[in-house]
């Protein structure tokens, strides 16, 4: 029988276990460069099968927070290089995911003071995070954006292409494009941001097309088996809503089926909150929707997030159902997770206060087992 502490080949690249730490946004690379502390926090991780980064900017237009990274200065990519480096010195995997928040972003985070862009002038009910001149964070409503022209799409579909290239430079061993939890690609899937009139609007193929070329240009940039995606179906977060989630979603894994990808990333429910939370009538139906890629003949990796406990965690893995079980905030909290929950032993709690901005602490100052936090 698989098991959760089994090793999976991952589209080639050799995983130690099933255990993926999943991509949590922590507020501490200062101008969008990741840190040598980051490095650190990172490594700390590396007993986890495979590493997905926190999100990561493919543009200065596609940043909504402070201090989260980016791909796209020189400066930033040399910070990566030392990420990339710390955690295969210690024998683990890492993906970096490529973000455009969208309409998730204030004019204080946008190049020249501007609107953030988006589908659709429609505001989001949802904050962002500023951090001011004297360190101290806020949440803040988002800025209302104004809706991209269509003949803006290639350059921003050229931006995660290069991006991804950059990635690769810079060391790591794939990509994860993010596709989730409200930002730009999710923005264009789900009617309640997109009411566009054009093809990138209406039916569910023209809200879906955003997220095709996507897809087709990072593929074709650096290998469709280093390119992975996340899916939040039903998720609120970030002010997402459709009111038919099934069917948009099975077309979308349909047309990613065509694609020899790493792997498929689904957070099922709402994003850090209630596994069985629903978006119109029916609850999501996850099963159907991996019966769905299969039967297109999908044959990446099925990745599996939110909530999960160890119980959860193994029946999913020993079922077959997944083939993956990505963690998050049990990694901020627990660098040796994977350790912990081969043993069945407790878990530090995470420090709820510490999560986003600051340094060391709450970041790399928590404990290993047998070992007490400096
Ligand atoms: C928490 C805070 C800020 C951003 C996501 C990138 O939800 C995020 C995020 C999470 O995908």
């Amino acid at each position: 029988m698989t098991t959760l502490f089994d090793a999976f080949d991952l589209s080639g690249l050799p995983l130690s276990n099933r255990i993926v730490m999943a991509p949590l946004t922590r507020n501490r690379s200062p101008r969008a460069v990741p840190q040598p502390i980051t490095a650190t926090y990172y490594a700390q991780r590396a007993s986890a099968g495979l590493l997905i980064t926190e999100a990561s900017a493919i543009s200065h237009q596609g940043q909504g927070y402070a201090d989260v990274p980016g791909l796209y200065t020189q400066e930033a990519l040399a910070g990566w290089r030392m990420v990339t480096e710390a955690v295969h010195a210690k024998g683990g995997k890492i993906v970096v995911q490529l973000w455009h928040v969208g309409r998730i972003s204030h004019t204080a985070l946008q190049p020249g003071g501007q609107a953030p862009v988006a589908p659709s002038a429609i505001q989001a009910k949802a904050n962002t995070y500023l951090i001011a001149s004297d360190g101290s964070g806020s949440f803040v409503p988002t800025s209302l954006p104004r809706a991209l022209e269509a003949s803006e799409l290639p350059g921003i579909v050229e931006d995660y292409r290069r991006a991804a290239r950059a990635a690769i430079d810079a060391g790591f061993d794939g990509v994860e494009i993010h596709a989730a939890n409200g930002y730009l690609i999710d923005q264009f899937l789900r009617s309640g941001s997109n009411h566009r009139a054009d093809v990138y609007g209406g039916s569910i193929e023209n809200r879906s097309r955003f997220l095709f070329e996507v897809v087709e240009a990072v593929t074709a940039e650096i290998g469709a088996t280093r390119t992975g995606i996340r899916l939040s179906p039903v998720t609120p977060a970030n002010d997402a809503f459709d009111p038919l989630p099934q069917p948009l979603f099975e077309h979308v894994v349909r047309g990613l089926a065509k694609y020899s990808l790493s792997y498929v990333h689904i957070i099922e429910g709402a994003t850090g909150g209630a596994r069985d939370h629903q978006q119109g009538e029916h609850p999501f139906d996850y099963a159907t929707l991996k019966r769905v890629y299969r039967s297109a003949g999908g044959k990446a990796a099925w990745m599996v997030n939110n909530s999960y406990d160890l119980a959860l965690a193994k029946q999913v893995i020993e079922s077959g159902d997944a083939d993956l079980v990505a963690f998050g905030r049990p990694f901020i909290s627990n660098p040796d997770l994977v350790e912990r929950l081969r043993l069945g032993v407790s878990l530090t709690e995470v420090d709820a206060s510490t999560l986003y901005g600051g340094g060391a602490h709450g970041y790399t100052d928590y404990p290993t087992l047998g070992v007490v936090a400096s």
